[in-house]
């Protein structure tokens, strides 16, 4: 009812042209970022008392830092791994899917790692091959020798091996002061490791998670700055768009400030897509780059796509 809707928050003007749009979409995509799990307890990167604001992810996301630490680097990962455990799809997500199931022509994009999209197409039936993760996930591990090409898909073992048994260890990773100017936002904060309450264990390659074929180091299956994304995904996400025209791209919690991810929304406009972004920050990046006749959804995901996608 659109008291209800008032009650979302979402003003209803936008809220009854954004849903007439809807009625004649066929070809719909998703773009989802972190902001969609934020609800399912999941901290975001950038945002207050994000994850990334206590980590300089772009310093151990990077596979320099495995390289010259990949102890720290797995200890990380392991602490994501773990909260990401914990987490359960929330009502945005199963909304998603149900659209999914409805609409073969929709498809979505995450860039999260966090798996709740993953174990959400476990649990809501979301069309696996309606889903692409840009980014790839936490739950899968590959091997890094040059030879190997050894993968385990899916597995949420926690944790993978007990060096890395973080809450055990007692060891929370420490916050960074929180950055509050603008300008700070953006500079990803030094990792302040020097004030753990539990020294951060120096952990040699063997207490790693190592390949059952050449007992080389496994690697956490994301992808990390400056790595390209899968190709199949990237071919077929630019196929997908280039094909046909495309009616609707919906931009969900996310920064949009890591590329190539970012690009889709303009790709999808000159598709002749109109475009929803879904955002808790009416300042941030994506909502910048609106243009006239699209919308913009301002509040938790977990409320606002359940209800514009009714
Ligand atoms: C590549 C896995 C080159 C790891 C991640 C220009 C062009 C091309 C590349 C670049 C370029 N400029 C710079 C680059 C390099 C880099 C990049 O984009 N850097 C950024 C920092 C500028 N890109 C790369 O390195 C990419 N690779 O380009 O390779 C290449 C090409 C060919 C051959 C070889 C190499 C690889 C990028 C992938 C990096 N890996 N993740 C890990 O997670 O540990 S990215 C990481 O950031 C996550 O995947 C995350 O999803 C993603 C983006 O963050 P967001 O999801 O947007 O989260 P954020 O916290 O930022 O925002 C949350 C949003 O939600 C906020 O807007 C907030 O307001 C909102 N929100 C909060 N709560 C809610 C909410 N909204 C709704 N409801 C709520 N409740
Ligand atoms: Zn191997």
């Amino acid at each position: 009812s659109s008291v209800a809707r008032q009650m979302a928050g979402i003003p209803a003007a936008d809220l009854q042209s954004f849903t007439e749009h809807l009625k004649s979409c066929r070809r719909i995509v998703a773009l989802l970022g972190a902001g969609i799990s934020a609800s399912s307890g999941l901290p975001t990167f950038r945002g207050a008392g994000g994850l990334w604001r206590s980590f300089d992810a772009t310093s151990l996301a990077t596979p320099g830092a495995f390289k010259s630490n990949p102890g720290l680097v797995w200890q990380f990962y392991s602490y994501r791994r773990h909260m990401a455990l914990q987490a359960d799809p929330n009502k945005a997500h199963y909304a998603l899917a149900e659209l999914s199931r409805r609409n073969p022509d929709f498809i979505t994009l995450s860039q999260n790692v966090d798996g709740a999209e993953h174990r959400l197409s476990q649990r809501a039936q979301h069309p696996a091959g309606q889903l692409h993760l840009l980014h790839g996930t936490l739950f899968d591990v590959k091997c890094t020798s040059f030879h190997c090409d050894y993968i385990r898909k899916d597995d949420y073992t926690d944790p993978l091996v007990p060096a890395l048994d973080i809450p055990k260890k007692g060891m929370n990773f420490p916050s960074s002061a929180e950055k509050d100017s603008e300008s700070d936002a953006d500079a990803e904060p030094e990792l302040d490791i020097s004030n753990a309450q539990v020294p951060i264990p120096d952990l040699t390659p063997a207490d790693l998670p190592q390949c059952p074929k050449c007992n080389g180091l496994l690697r956490p299956g994301v992808v990390w700055f400056g790595e390209s994304l899968p190709s199949d995904t990237l071919d077929f996400v630019d196929n997908w768009i280039d094909e046909e025209p495309v009616d609707l791209i919906m931009v969900i919690g996310t920064s949009s400030k890591v590329w190539p991810a970012a690009s889709y929304l303009h790709t999808a406009r000159s598709a002749g897509a109109r475009v929803a972004v879904i955002n808790m920050d009416a300042n941030d990046l994506a909502g910048r780059n609106l243009e006239p006749g699209d919308w913009f959804f301002q509040g938790d995901a977990a409320v606002i796509v359940p209800e514009i996608l009714k």
